[in-house]
């Protein structure tokens, strides 16, 4: 009996920190090229997703954007009016209007859009920017409370400020990639992911990143493990 007890409390120990663990909603981890046909598209008539990107070595989705091609991605998503988005990405070049290369989280009244720069990151329409050698890989997030964002990279804050005028008519849905025709750049991005549970700060909620690369090790550790004692 006292055995069932146990049992009983500790099922119902599990289930109460399971539902209270924030996680993402959503995860695009640059290992396939996205499917029109899953999510919102916004492209060039007649072109094709794999025209301007590729999977790369590292499992990134590799952009090489032309003059004449334009091609971002709208996932509809729940709760963005308190929400957090976060990509690893790094950005060869950039030449064009400052959504050439972007991300961020649309909601009814605004868009909380960052344009990303070879050298700097740049909150829309013409905000605050941080200056960061984005050639290599960054983590950034975008934890948005209304009409204001909090920016981090690599979980340091960096931009904190009003969100730019709205552009479109899009709601509820985050949106990433080549935001602009004549715009040009070479980028990737590692990973997206969001969730509408709040806006986070990479103590409340860690970065993607290092949470995978944490989970890897183990395995990893326990993959040499067997190796060593195979070998004796
Ligand atoms: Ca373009
Ligand atoms: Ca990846």
């Amino acid at each position: 009996m006292l055995r069932i007890g146990i049992l009983l409390l500790s099922s119902l120990l599990l289930f109460v920190s399971g539902s209270l663990a924030v996680d993402w909603d959503f995860v695009y981890e640059g290992d396939k090229l996205p499917d029109p046909a899953e999510w919102e598209t916004y492209m060039t008539d007649g072109m094709a997703v794999s025209d301007i990107a590729e999977v790369a070595a590292d499992g990134s989705l590799h952009v090489t954007d032309p003059d004449d091609k334009v091609m971002f991605f709208i996932p509809q998503v729940d709760g963005v009016e308190n929400s957090t988005m976060e990509i690893r990405a790094k950005v060869l070049s950039q030449a064009g209007a400052s959504y050439t290369i972007l991300f961020g989280i649309e909601d009814a009244a605004v868009d909380a859009w960052i344009g990303l720069f070879p050298d700097r990151i740049q909150l829309y329409d013409g905000g605050p920017e941080h200056f960061l050698d984005m050639t290599d890989y960054h983590v950034l997030r975008l934890a948005k409370v209304g009409d204001k964002v909090t920016v981090y990279a690599d979980d340091e804050m960096v931009i904190e400020g009003p969100i730019g005028s709205i552009a479109d008519d899009r709601q509820d849905n985050i949106v990433f990639g080549t935001g602009s025709t004549g715009g040009t750049g070479e980028y990737f991005f590692d990973y997206v992911v969001y969730t509408g549970a709040g806006a986070f700060s990479p103590e409340e909620l860690p970065n993607y990143f290092i949470s995978t690369q944490a989970v890897e090790s183990k395995g990893k550790a326990a993959a040499c493990w067997g190796m060593i004692k195979s070998r004796y």
